[in-house]
């Protein structure tokens, strides 16, 4: 999130939810959404192929076909544009590129973009009237954005209309990305990633040797645990399609097939393709699972050989900081020690570590510090969690996590009463400070940022103007903003680059010592000494720049977002004008298809319905742990989908009857109907939150002792269609045909 949840209650006018389900997802962040409506008065709209809980409080809502939001935001765009709405002087200022969306946008007009997306005419007059003219505006989404194969093009096209109607870097605007899982944020933060280091440091030699020098390890040892040193700089398999890699069906790109999986803390059959998964797990020469629960991965598989479960501690049985979704972070202690003979987390991948021999390198970073400017040895032994969090704190400049030390968090956490829950603002002994120092926190005396991007509060205060991450120039356009553009209190007029060694004392209007010069590192982002940072500081400047967001992003497929049709599009007549990305021969190590596989034939004949997936609010996930509470899983007993009545009964399909679901790829699942009208006859909704049973056949027999839950079913994945984000993989979860039949 850009703003945090107790800014959305102060001070926003209009929110545009597209693509989350927050009243089941995240009912205390909805809350907020809720409290803004009554004390703000502020308008709630809601963009969503099903009339979800969320739609049910709006006060607009426009059922959207799923994977079109790209065509439905042009289609907004085009009228701002053509109203004159937009903010003339935030785009000239702050943006670049904005010309060429204007170019696209002309060709959505309202009738053009109402057949692509099956909202009216006059709906997205009222909504695009509705929300440009109701500043400030904050936009909300989640996975109804992310999980397709435009899912990278949504997630730009989003901040695309907050830049164009100026609601970006205001109280009460921005994009607000509300993330999913307890710490997913910090877990993106620690990029548990297959393509990045640590605080998105990108794969490359000197971020790989600035990270060694943090370790306390030679470059060339890190080099020495590929395969071959080229393997050290290309992405990983991904999560989304690792299992390519063990059958190699289509082109992959490896040293060899992957053998062994080693499972800790993902539910495997969250993932789309679980027949795929299941083949994978049979082939495989290892499968070990380190999980508080029996994951589900082990009871998918009859293999009876080379499969181990370990047991894991719970959250509430370890120590450490967890990322909330507005970038703050909260210490947790400890509750209980880890009960029976589980251990934590970080104990398995030490036991791990020390099998394989390297567990001296693993954990030599956690006795270091920073002397003059040098990361050196500094004691025998280190301290579990603080000496984590410190290796952190000094390394992670990126973002900003330079003043999350272990002792400011834990007395966040031990002075919960004396923080504003709105505002975040720290009372007496913690003034100054916001609660949870939301990042960037650039050092030990910074505040943290509760707004991202916000030039009308001081850097030293939590402000900052946009990143400079792209360069100086594009196409002869100079990409840093003139002198309008001023960060509060900044004793530098304008716009500025990123702060490097080369620049800082021009940039600055200063002079380096010779000792200063000695120690500081080549940039703000790679220097240990702290140097930059403090002078940047002295000066209200941000080390990271103060540069102009861009619309163009050159390096993608897509400069600017195209609407493209699922890869199992429902409207063939479409799919023809809006093809979507040629095959990729090496996405993620292996041939992801594209064109060829949504070309291939008109899928909607033979399966005309949509897929849409959903949560229920007692299951989260895989589902594992929730369906093993009696209580919980009593509220769903069973894998069920949404189905409108004319639909169901179209294929003698009576409410609560079995029905079977086939997918393009010749698999099937076997769920209740329950007859619901929060879908239209042209769509089905479906939990993913079910295992256990694949295919019509339950697995019950491969739960150890004892150990199945009281709700098992069929994963909707099994039918989750083939098709995946061309820049990240994600699957299309949200976008999909199938054919219903009766059981
Ligand atoms: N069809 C469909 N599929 C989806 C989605 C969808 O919307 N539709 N959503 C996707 C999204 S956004 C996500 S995040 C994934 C979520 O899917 P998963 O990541 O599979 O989610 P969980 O079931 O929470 O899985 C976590 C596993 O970790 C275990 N676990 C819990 N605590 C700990 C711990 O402290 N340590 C360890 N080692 N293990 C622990 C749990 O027991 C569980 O087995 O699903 C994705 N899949
Ligand atoms: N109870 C519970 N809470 C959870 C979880 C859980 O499993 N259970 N999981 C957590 C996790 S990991 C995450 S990531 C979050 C997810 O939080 P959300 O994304 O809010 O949850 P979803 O239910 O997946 O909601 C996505 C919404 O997008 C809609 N949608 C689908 N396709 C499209 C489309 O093309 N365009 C638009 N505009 N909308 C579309 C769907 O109909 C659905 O209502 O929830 C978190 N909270
Ligand atoms: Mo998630």
């Amino acid at each position: 999130m850009t703003n945090h949840f107790g800014d959305v209650t102060q001070n926003c006018k209009a929110m545009l939810v597209i693509g989350a389900n927050s009243a089941v997802a995240n009912p205390i962040g909805f809350k907020h959404m809720l409290q803004a409506k009554d004390l703000n008065g502020a308008k709630l709209i809601v963009v969503d192929p099903v009339f979800t809980r969320t739609a049910a409080k709006a006060d607009m809502y426009l059922r959207i076909r799923s994977g079109t939001d790209i065509a439905f935001v042009y289609g907004m765009l085009h009228l701002i544009f053509k109203n004159g709405w937009e903010d003339k002087a935030f785009i000239n200022d702050r943006t670049y590129g904005i010309d060429d969306v204007r170019k696209e946008a002309a060709k959505w007009t309202p009738e053009v973009t109402a057949d692509v997306t099956g909202i009216s005419v006059e709906e997205l007059i009222q909504v695009t009237t509705l929300y440009a003219k109701t500043k400030p505006g904050a936009v909300f989404w989640a996975l109804g954005i992310t999980q397709h194969s435009v899912g990278s093009s949504n997630t730009r096209i989003l901040p695309i209309l907050q830049l164009v109607l100026g609601n970006a870097g205001k109280p009460g605007g921005g994009c607000n990305i509300i993330r999913g899982h307890d710490n997913v944020q910090g877990s993106t933060d620690m990029c548990n990633l297959a393509d990045s280091l640590p605080g998105y440091y990108g794969l490359g030699e000197p971020a790989w040797r600035y990270f060694a020098q943090t370790w306390g390890v030679d470059f060339d040892w890190l080099q020495q645990r590929f395969f071959a040193p080229k393997w050290m700089n290309a992405k990983g398999f991904s999560l989304s399609k690792w299992w390519q890699g063990v059958l190699q069906e289509e082109k992959t790109h490896s040293s060899s097939p992957i053998r062994a999986l080693w499972v800790q803390g993902t539910g495997i059959t969250s993932m789309s393709q679980t027949v795929k998964i299941q083949q994978a797990l049979e082939k495989l020469d290892l499968l070990v699972v380190a999980d508080p629960f029996v994951n589900e991965v082990a009871v998918i598989t009859n293999r009876q050989d080379n499969i181990y479960l370990l047991p894991v501690a719970t959250q509430f049985e370890s120590e450490g900081t967890v990322s909330a979704t507005n970038r703050s972070a909260q210490w947790r202690t400890q509750v209980v020690k880890p009960m029976y003979e589980s251990k934590e987390d970080h104990e398995v991948m030490f036991e791990f570590a020390k099998k394989f021999g390297f567990y001296d390198e693993l954990v030599r970073g956690m006795k270091m510090a920073v002397k003059d400017g040098k990361v050196v040895q500094v004691k025998e032994d280190f301290v579990w969690p603080d000496d984590a969090m410190r290796e952190i704190a000094r390394t992670i400049k990126s973002i900003g996590l330079g003043g999350w030390t272990p002792e400011r968090l834990r007395r966040h956490q031990e002075n919960w009463h004396l923080f504003d829950p709105l505002t975040l603002e720290g009372r007496g002994e913690m003034k100054g400070e916001f609660y949870g120092l939301p990042w960037p926190c650039w050092d030990e005396k910074h505040p943290g940022s509760p707004i991202l991007y916000n030039v009308d509060t001081p850097v030293n205060e939590g402000g900052m103007g946009f990143r400079n991450r792209f360069g100086m120039e594009h196409n002869g356009v100079s990409q840093i903003p003139g002198e309008r553009v001023h960060v509060k209190d900044s004793k530098v007029q304008g716009g500025y680059p990123q702060i490097t060694k080369a620049n800082i004392e021009q940039i600055l209007g200063i002079t380096l010592t010779e000792a200063e010069k000695a120690i500081m590192g080549p940039s703000w982002a790679m220097d240990f000494s702290g140097i930059i940072q403090e002078k940047c500081r002295e000066k209200g400047v941000c080390a990271y720049g103060n540069a102009k967001a861009r619309a163009i992003v050159w390096e993608f497929p897509d400069p600017i977002p195209m609407h493209r049709e699922p890869i199992h599009s429902p409207r063939w007549d479409l799919v023809k004008k809006y093809p979507t990305y040629p095959d990729q021969e090496n996405n993620f190590r292996v041939e992801t298809k594209f064109i060829s596989e949504q070309q291939k034939t008109d899928w909607s004949k033979e399966f005309p319905t949509m897929i849409v997936s959903m949560r229920v609010v007692n299951l989260s996930g895989a589902g594992m742990i929730e369906r093993c509470s009696k209580y919980l899983a009593h509220i769903t007993p069973e894998m069920f989908a949404n189905i409108h009545p004319d639909l169901a009964l179209r294929y003698g399909v009576k409410d609560r009857d079995m029905m079977w679901l086939h997918a393009p790829h010749g698999t099937k699942i076997k769920v209740r109907a329950h007859h619901n009208r929060s879908v239209t006859p042209d769509r089905i909704c479906l939990p993913y939150n079910f295992a256990g049973v694949m295919q019509g056949v339950d697995m019950s027999a491969n739960y150890p002792e004892g150990t199945k839950p009281y709700a098992i079913g069929e994963s909707s994945n099994t039918i989750t269609n083939y098709g995946f984000d061309v820049i990240t993989q994600i699957s299309e979860f949200n976008a999909g045909l199938c054919r219903v039949e009766k059981a």
